[in-house]
């Protein structure tokens, strides 16, 4: 899964055509590189991110997910807010990858009069501040729990099992320690043999790790998405698709599937 970030961080963040233009070729490319999925984030949600409107969150998105609609391969909207669910979907996202996992009232019912996949991830408070004071006393059954209730909740609201995936939420209100018994003990997240969705790309845990700037996490990066697909993970999100692309042909020229 290609990462497309359409916030302004990453843009001039005026949301005028130009912005839409340059995500678009980049999403293009990220497909070249060897993506099967792109996933499109018009809100941020790292830590102390500020919430964006909705307004601006559809003016980023829509522009982008009409310049992708003949590109190929399946497009994945990350999004928590249920009107923008519903217009992803309305424009033609086969995924909504929900941070909130279906929390905020009006997402269920967003998702499930269509038949697009849902990722339902974890996270412990809010972007704002949830790398602050993560607490948990199991942090691998805690996350396995509420994965539980959330498909449980997904599956009362009429969302059929096959569309489900499920991410435990590297780094939203995780300490590195907290990562790090996700990632050895990620087969406990395959809950009903649901498909598992990680994403560790660049983030502030490979920091912890190797004191490197979020422009040097590359092998970081590489090293824990090999991890993770060893460990089971069906789908890693990530930013450097070719070189990732890469590391997963040579694992499996090894393992042999
Ligand atoms: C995820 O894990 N993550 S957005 C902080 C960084 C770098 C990257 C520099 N959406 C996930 O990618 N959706 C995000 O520090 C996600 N799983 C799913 N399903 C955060 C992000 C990032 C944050």
């Amino acid at each position: 899964m290609g990462i497309v970030n359409l916030t302004p961080d990453s843009f001039s963040g005026d949301g005028l055509a130009s912005d839409a233009q340059r995500a678009i070729a980049h999403a293009r490319r990220q497909i070249d590189a060897g993506a099967d999925l792109l996933d499109l984030g018009a809100e941020s949600s790292r830590p102390g991110a500020i919430p964006t409107s909705l307004e601006d969150e559809l003016a980023r998105l829509l522009p982008v997910l009409a310049g992708l609609a003949d590109c190929g391969v399946p497009i994945s909207v990350d999004t928590y807010k249920p009107e923008v669910m519903r217009a992803a979907i309305d424009h033609g996202a086969s995924m909504i990858n929900d941070i909130c996992a279906l929390r905020m009232p009006g997402a269920i019912e967003a998702v499930a009069g269509s038949d697009c996949a849902l990722c339902l991830m974890h996270m412990q408070g809010q972007p704002l501040t949830m790398q602050q004071q993560p607490d948990y006393t199991d942090v691998v059954g805690e996350v396995r729990a509420f994965l539980e209730a959330r498909v449980s909740a997904a599956l009362a609201g009429g969302i059929a099992r096959e569309r489900l995936l499920l991410d435990p939420g590297f780094g939203f209100g995780k300490t590195l320690e907290h990562n790090l018994s996700m990632l050895r003990h990620l087969d406990r997240f395959a809950i009903d043999g649901l498909p598992l969705l990680v994403g560790m790309s660049r983030k502030s845990m490979l920091a912890a790790i190797t004191g490197r700037p979020v422009g040097e996490r590359l092998a970081a990066s590489i090293a824990v998405a090999l991890l993770a697909v060893e460990r089971g993970a069906a789908i890693v999100r990530v930013h450097d698709v070719r070189e990732t692309c890469d590391a997963l042909r040579v694992w499996q020229a090894v393992v042999g599937d």
